[in-house]
């Protein structure tokens, strides 16, 4: 009696990932009724759903049971990322979750479920080929969203002003912006090369910002007021001399870049 390896390796990912959470194998006496993976196959009597002729009594169905180390909003992305992922796709045989299922056999795609809807837990069937594949599951890993830091935030308030300066007057139409953009090119390259990288020198020192968005959003309106490019100068003096913070240098470009309109 056994857990074929492929399936072992999911159940070792998920208890690594959610500690405490509950998994179950091999299946109740009403499993055992009909066909299904939670019954081992190389069993006399068992009706397991897939079957290979290694001799080996194997089960290769898993039950992730929701609870508090597993929640619903845990289940509902670990499935999301499952099918998303076609490597973990190709050592399944089927899912089932929350009133849907995914069969190999009907090429993944999603077929709802109304009786014994799986509102409980996640039943994942393994491919009987994949038996002995010990590799891991990275579907499985939570992907961490972008921790919320200092830096996040002055980028987030950088963008919102650059979008202020720079798209704040709806009445100017995109193509107009356009024509403006290409007219400046012509005026001034070597102007708006000399701006850009004052630029950069000034976002470079506000720590955190998104300096390339910034920078393509100041492209497209580069060429305003040459004296901006003095006191840009000065900010970036004022920045590295240690004057101003990074929030003090956020605050003086709000200034330097004033909303149109
Ligand atoms: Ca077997
Ligand atoms: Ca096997
Ligand atoms: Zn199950």
């Amino acid at each position: 009696m056994a857990r074929a390896a492929n399936m072992q390796a999911l159940t070792s990912d998920i208890k690594r990932q959610w500690p405490g959470v509950t998994v179950y194998g091999i299946g109740d006496e009403a499993h055992k009724a009909r066909a299904s993976d939670h019954n081992e196959d190389d069993t006399a009597g068992s009706k397991a759903a897939q079957s290979d002729p290694d001799g080996r009594a194997e089960h290769r169905a898993i039950d992730i049971m929701i609870g508090k180390a597993f929640t619903k909003a845990d289940a509902d992305a670990l499935v999301a990322r499952i099918l998303a992922d076609p490597k973990a796709r190709g050592r399944l045989y089927g899912v089932i979750w929350h009133g849907s299922q995914w069969w190999r056999s009907n090429g993944w795609a999603r077929q709802s479920r109304t009786s014994d809807p799986h509102n409980d837990h996640i039943h994942f069937s393994g491919l009987a080929a994949d038996d002995e594949n010990t590799a891991t599951w990275p579907a499985v890993a939570v992907k961490r969203a972008p921790t919320s830091s200092v830096e996040d935030d002055m980028t987030a308030k950088a963008s919102s002003i650059i979008e202020a300066w720079g798209v704040g007057d709806p009445s100017v139409e995109p193509v107009k912006w356009r024509q403006r953009d290409e007219a400046y090119q012509a005026e001034d390259v070597a102007w708006r090369k000399r701006t850009d990288a004052t630029l950069a020198a000034v976002l470079a020192a506000a720590k955190g910002l998104n300096t390339q968005q910034i920078l393509a959003r100041i492209d497209q309106v580069a060429a305003a007021e040459s004296e901006r490019d003095a006191a840009l100068a000065e900010l970036v003096r004022a920045s590295q001399s240690g004057e101003l913070t990074a929030e003090q240098v956020l605050a003086k470009l709000r200034d330097l870049l004033p909303a149109q309109g």
